[in-house]
């Protein structure tokens, strides 16, 4: 799972993006600070209870106090990658934050659009956009009265598409000469060729083609098309390969009504949740530094043994004032935001593979070592592709460990499932 995170230059991208990844990034009030991407993980808690808490209840049921004692540290996990805590299980997602888009990027203006590229293989966007209006379009700071939010989000997804656009007009004269002789299929090829570079997936090119004609019916032929009927096809490329989400950001000093805005980008088919990723900032290091402990995506924190010993007075009053400030957003600030994109909107789940669907355990004993994210709808063979090409050209059949019911070979996996897949190759 890879987002990306984009918009105008000073909006808070990288301040967001060092909150939820907890690196250490360039951060300054002026445009252009970020010019490489910075790239890291993001650990992101699962929306349900970890599957080691129903392990811990079936252990519960047989066994006695040693198990008890394992409550006391809030799971049963050992997993490979992350941590599990409280029975809140994370899982990685990469976090990819580029350099600031200006109006007119496509024809080179800022940065240009050279670093879109980094966008390629995103499977997600959020684009971080400035509530406060202490910034202008450019990304200048102007201390306040700044443009209408709406406006950042519609240049940058124009932006989106003429880059878009730019990737596919290259080259279609010679694929119209083609396509008269081999018919659409070439403009299907081209298609997909071209996308291939920025990690579309095959079917993206018949996807879009079918869309173009339900929006627009009376649309002429593709081979007939110009410039601003591509442009058409580029903003449903666009939609189906980086469905983007908003964080309206510097939200403690919003100065734009926020049910209007909420409204607005509704309209526009997204969903905005209003964060303060400087204040997510100042509670993530304080949490780095083990003076207080926080749950991911909850705006209260607990003064730790250490933060005790080494707060001051005003410190404490410092963090309680950003946590009061942080509690005012409804959606659990920036990691709501992740977790909204990952669950509800690309709508994927988590799957627990083991070895051994008694004891929930690897061939080396490790209990769930695994939780991995996969697409809604994911059958049980190809989840043994994704965990093993050899266990998904074996596949005999799946256990799904709770019920201890059979799955077939080309029946989903559920949420939440714990899956010991049998394969011929012992
Ligand atoms: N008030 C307020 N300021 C913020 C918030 N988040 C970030 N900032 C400030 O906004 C400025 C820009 O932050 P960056 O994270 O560098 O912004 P960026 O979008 O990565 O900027 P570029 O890399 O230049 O495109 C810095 O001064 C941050 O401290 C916030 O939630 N509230
Ligand atoms: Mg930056």
């Amino acid at each position: 799972m890879r987002i990306g995170l984009v918009g105008k230059p000073n909006v808070g991208k990288s301040t967001a993006f060092s909150a939820m990844t907890q690196t250490p990034v360039e951060i300054a009030n002026y445009p252009f600070t970020t010019i490489e991407p910075n790239i890291g993980i993001a650990w992101l808690p699962i929306n349900e209870k970890c599957a080691c808490h129903e392990l811990l209840n079936k252990k519960n049921q047989y066994q006695n106090n040693e198990t008890v004692e394992k409550i006391n540290q809030g799971s049963l996990c050992m997993p490979n990658t992350g941590i599990c805590k409280n029975h809140m299980r994370m899982i990685p997602v990469t976090l990819v934050d580029v350099a600031g888009l200006v109006p007119g990027a496509h024809e080179g203006r800022g940065r240009g659009n050279q670093f879109l590229s980094d966008l390629s293989r995103c499977d997600a966007l959020i684009q971080v956009i400035d509530v406060s209006g202490s910034t202008d379009l450019e990304g200048n700071p102007i201390g306040s009265g700044g443009p209408n939010p709406i406006k950042e989000i519609e240049f940058l997804l124009s932006e989106l598409d003429s880059w878009i656009l730019g990737i596919i007009e290259n080259g279609w004269d010679r694929v119209i000469r083609k396509a008269q002789a081999e018919g659409d299929i070439a403009i299907r090829k081209h298609l997909s060729e071209k996308l291939s570079g920025i990690g579309a997936r095959d079917s993206i090119s018949v996807e879009a083609l079918n869309e173009i004609q339900r929006r627009f019916p009376n649309l002429s032929d593709p081979q007939s098309w110009k410039s601003n009927d591509l442009l058409k096809l580029s903003t449903i490329l666009r939609e189906l390969l980086f469905p983007i989400s908003f964080a309206g950001n510097k939200a403690e000093n919003i100065s734009f009504d926020d049910k209007k805005l909420k409204s607005e980008i509704k309209k526009l088919g997204g969903k905005i949740f209003f964060t303060s990723a400087e204040a997510e900032l100042a509670i993530q290091r304080a949490a780095s530094s083990g003076l207080i402990s926080v749950i991911p995506g909850d705006s209260n924190f607990k003064i730790t043994e250490l933060g005790k010993k080494n707060l001051s007075d005003k410190q404490r009053e410092a963090l309680g004032r950003i946590s009061t400030s942080l509690s005012m957003f409804d959606g659990g600030g920036l990691i709501g935001l992740l977790s909204d994109i990952v669950f509800n909107q690309l709508n994927y789940i988590v799957s627990y593979p083991v070895n051994d669907d008694t004891h929930w355990v690897d061939a080396d004993g490790k209990i769930l070592p695994d939780a991995i994210l996969v697409p809604n709808y994911t059958t049980a063979k190809q989840l043994a592709f994704l965990v093993h090409t050899d266990l998904g050209e074996n596949f005999v059949r799946a256990i799904d460990a709770k019920s201890g019911m059979t799955i077939a070979a080309d029946s989903s996996i559920k949420h939440g499932s714990v899956i010991k897949i049998h394969s011929s190759k012992k």
